[in-house]
């Protein structure tokens, strides 16, 4: 797809500008991580809020708070971990973003980017992640494998997100922590979390599950957790408020 392109492109272009040395030397690289994981099966509340600006389905969701606050505001609500979205062209995100969220907060960070390449692997490790994100729909089975047993031998937990139990079925192995599935279909951008409970009786208990995507109330995690579900992952619900944290805060 057009995506997977452009940050072919992307990924090509840091190379050229930050070796890997520099990465694999940053202070960032070599702390000790936190598991997302462990986190959410020790939760009872299991939110993982995200920073987003824009997406390609609301133009514009929030451009007027500084990721520090946001940061802190969620840390401050006591949700289990933070997702960073790292893309620019779609998200309006960066890496500098993922690194404010990481000088700001303790608690476990996602890396959300579209991963295609192991060297955004180690941007994610560099720049605080303790997360990384697969996404099932842009990878084959070998990548997702290549990809997750790399991200494991940094530390780093791996949350792997399906839509269909086609990609389900092409991701299950070991290297994974935690199986997400996204609500939003990608295609037509309607939300249904029937996604969330159809797919959830073929994920294996040895996963941490999570559901994703257009959660916009207490009551869809309530509906939710009688499928098995300890994370959920809110964005937009949270970031269209001028006060992120607080609104998380109605969650916990
Ligand atoms: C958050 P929402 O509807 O609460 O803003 O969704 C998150 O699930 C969504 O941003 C997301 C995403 C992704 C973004 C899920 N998977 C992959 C970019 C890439």
């Amino acid at each position: 797809e057009k995506i997977v392109l452009d940050k072919r492109k992307e990924v090509d272009l840091r190379k050229s500008l930050i070796p890997v040395s520099q990465l694999e030397a940053s202070v960032l690289f070599n702390r000790q991580t936190s598991s997302l994981a462990s986190a959410l099966k020790n939760s009872t509340s299991g939110i993982i809020a995200e920073h987003k600006r824009r997406s390609p389905s609301k133009a514009v969701i929030n451009n007027s708070l500084s990721v520090q606050d946001v940061a802190t505001g969620y840390q401050d609500a006591g949700v289990c971990g933070m997702s960073v979205l790292t893309d620019g062209k779609y998200f309006g995100g960066s890496l500098d973003d993922l690194l404010t969220a990481r000088a700001a907060v303790q608690m476990p960070l996602l890396r959300k980017e579209f991963i295609i390449d192991e060297y955004q692997i180690l941007e994610a490790k560099a720049y605080g992640a303790d997360v990384i994100l697969l996404i099932a729909a842009i990878l084959t089975r070998e990548e997702i494998k290549q990809f997750s047993e790399f991200a494991k031998s940094l530390h780093l937990d791996v949350l792997l997100e399906v839509h269909n139990q086609e990609e389900l079925h092409k991701s299950i192995m070991p290297s994974l922590d935690m199986l997400g599935v996204n609500n939003r279909n990608l295609k037509t951008f309607t939300v249904s979390l029937e996604t969330s409970k159809s797919l959830s009786t073929l994920i294996p208990n040895d996963f941490v599950k999570v559901s994703e995507s257009g959660i916009s109330n207490i009551g869809a995690i309530k509906e939710l957790q009688p499928y098995g579900y300890k994370g959920f992952l809110i964005g937009e619900n949270f970031m269209k408020t001028d006060n992120p944290g607080k609104s998380a805060t109605n969650f916990i």
